[in-house]
This record gives C-alpha cells, sequence and structure tokens, in this order.
C-alpha cells in the first residue's frame, strides 16, 4: 500500500510512522486512519521491527479528528456503513510496543490516538486537550474513558469540561507522558527508547505489554494471576535461557530473534 498521509521510516529494528497532513495540522481522516492502521499491522507481523514510534510533526501531533470531513454528517453517516471508529483502534491490536512520540498539538481524536500508544514522550511544546465541546458533540475515541483512567477524575472532567490545554510539564505531573525532551530532539529521543526496546526480547516485550492491559480490564487477582502464567510459561524459552545465562555469565544478553 502506497500511503498519502504517513510518512514511514525503519532504523534498525525501529519503524517510525509520522502522521502526514501538515496543512490540516495532521487532522485524522479515514484515509489516514486507514493507513496508520495498514502500516502498524505490517511492522507487528515484520519479524524485523521489535518496536514502534508513531509521530506527528513539531507543530502537531494530531489536532483532533477532521472536522471538515465531519461536519455535515448526520447519524447515519457516521453509526451506518462507514461507521466513524472502525479503523480508529487497529492499533489496540498491535503486539509489539508502540511509543507515541508527541510535539505540538495533541487534541481531540489526536490525544484519543496518543492515549491508545503504549507511553508517550512529549515535547516541550506539546499541548494536550480534548476540546471536542467546542465543537458540539463529546469525544469518541475513548477521551471521557482513557483519559480520567490516567490523569484522575478531576484534571479530566476540568479538560473535557472546560477545553484547557495541559502543557508537557503538567502532561508529565498527571501521569499522561512518561517524559519530556526538548523538542528539537523529540524523535531522536524518542528512537532511542525505541531502540533499547528493541534490543530486549520481543516476544517479553509483547507479553508485558499485554499484561499491563490486562490490569486495566480485570480485577488484582486475575491480573496477577494472567501475568503469573506468563512468568511460568517463560522458562524453557530461549528469552529466559539467554538472559538469565548472560547475567551469570556476565556477558551482554544476545535477544536477536527472541
Ligand atoms: N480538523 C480539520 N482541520 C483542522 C483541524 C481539525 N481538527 N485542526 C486544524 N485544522 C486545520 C485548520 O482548519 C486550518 O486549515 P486552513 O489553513 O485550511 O484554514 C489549519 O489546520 C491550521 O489550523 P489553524 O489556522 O486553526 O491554526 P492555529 O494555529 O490558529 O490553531 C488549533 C491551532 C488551536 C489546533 C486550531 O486549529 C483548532 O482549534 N483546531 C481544532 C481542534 C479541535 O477541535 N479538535 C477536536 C476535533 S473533534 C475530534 O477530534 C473528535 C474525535 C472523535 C474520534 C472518534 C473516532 C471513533
Amino acid at each position: 500500500m502506497q500511503y498519502s498521509d504517513l510518512l514511514i521510516e525503519t532504523h534498525g529494528k525501529v519503524a517510525v510512522i509520522r502522521l502526514n497532513r501538515p496543512k490540516a495540522l495532521n487532522a485524522l481522516n479515514d484515509n489516514m486512519m486507514n493507513e496508520l492502521g495498514d502500516a502498524l499491522y505490517k511492522f507487528d507481523a515484520d519479524s524485523n521491527i521489535n518496536c514502534i514510534v508513531l509521530t506527528g510533526s513539531e507543530k502537531a501531533f494530531a489536532a483532533g479528528a477532521d472536522i471538515a470531513a465531519m461536519a455535515d454528517y448526520n447519524y447515519q453517516d457516521t453509526h451506518g456503513g462507514n461507521y466513524i471508529g472502525r479503523n480508529w483502534e487497529h492499533i489496540l491490536n498491535i503486539r509489539k510496543p508502540v511509543i507515541g512520540a508527541c510535539a505540538g498539538y495533541v487534541l481531540g481524536g489526536g490525544c484519543e490516538l496518543a492515549m491508545m500508544c503504549d507511553f508517550l514522550i512529549a515535547a516541550e511544546n506539546a499541548k494536550f486537550g480534548q476540546p471536542e465541546i467546542k465543537v458540539g458533540v463529546t469525544p469518541g475515541a475513548g477521551g471521557t474513558q482513557r483519559l480520567p483512567r490516567t490523569i484522575g477524575k478531576s484534571k479530566a472532567m476540568d479538560m473535557l469540561l472546560t477545553t484547557r490545554m495541559i502543557d508537557a510539564a503538567e502532561a508529565e505531573r498527571t501521569g499522561l507522558v512518561s517524559r519530556v525532551v526538548p523538542t528539537e530532539k523529540l524523535l531522536e529521543e524518542a528512537i532511542a527508547v525505541a531502540t533499547q526496546i528493541a534490543a530486549m526480547p520481543v516476544s517479553v516485550a509483547m507479553q508485558i505489554k499485554d499484561a499491563v492491559n490486562r490490569a486495566f480490564e480485570t480485577t488484582l487477582t486475575e491480573g496477577v494471576r494472567y501475568e503469573r502464567r506468563y512468568f511460568h510459561a517463560g522458562f524453557g524459552t530461549p528469552a529466559q535461557k539467554e538472559g538469565m545465562h548472560a547475567f551469570l555469565e556476565k556477558r551482554t544478553p544476545n535477544f536477536d530473534g527472541l
């Protein structure tokens, strides 16, 4: 598939997917979401790739869903045959780690897409917000669900009801992002972090991702049981043998292909 709204690069075992509709601040339209799903599935299945970085431009990760495309929709258009949302959640099926590298505006559907990544690295200039109420709708891709689970009810309500944007420092303070880096270094830093992850056994990275996501869907006891099954099953795998023996032999483990 040729992409018109994405740019793709690879750096060793790291794939970088860049949202690329600069004239519309990367507003997320149907074609871009189709392309994003395609690219994510492709890299998830590619044994040469262990980690994916999803980013936008310095001005905008994404300023939301494409308002121009949606403005004249009616209920049949959104919920009918071309159901909005059908191509928004492919990212949740990706087994390998996906890091969101966010600069500039991260708004509405852009913030929701970012929250579907495994963790976020923010540029100092990043601004996160859920301004949907200002265009007369609720969020539709998890803004009312993932945001309060991530930053707490009070901050989430404040952002959702007033449309207040939070800056990178506040986003880090609230746990929405894991690190803040200088704006001009965002991609370099994100690739460095992804490269570190890509050197780990991808099989274990995928299990950790699955187990962490389970934490949001189940009780603590069931979640720990789920984790314990992965832990027990890990014994006897090449990754466990290589990791533990490399430690005992005081050498760097080689998790290539594991
Ligand atoms: N959709 C379409 N076009 C956009 C969007 C958008 N979300 N955001 C910006 N643009 C366009 C502008 O129309 C403008 O185009 P043009 O040059 O042709 O006029 C261009 O990008 C540059 O934007 P501005 O001139 O407005 O730039 P400013 O620097 O003045 O302002 C802002 C930047 C503050 C980001 C401003 O553009 C803005 O407020 N944008 C809209 C933000 C917004 O409301 N986002 C939420 C949209 S609704 C949503 O995301 C619902 C998600 C539901 C997903 C459900 C899936 C199931």
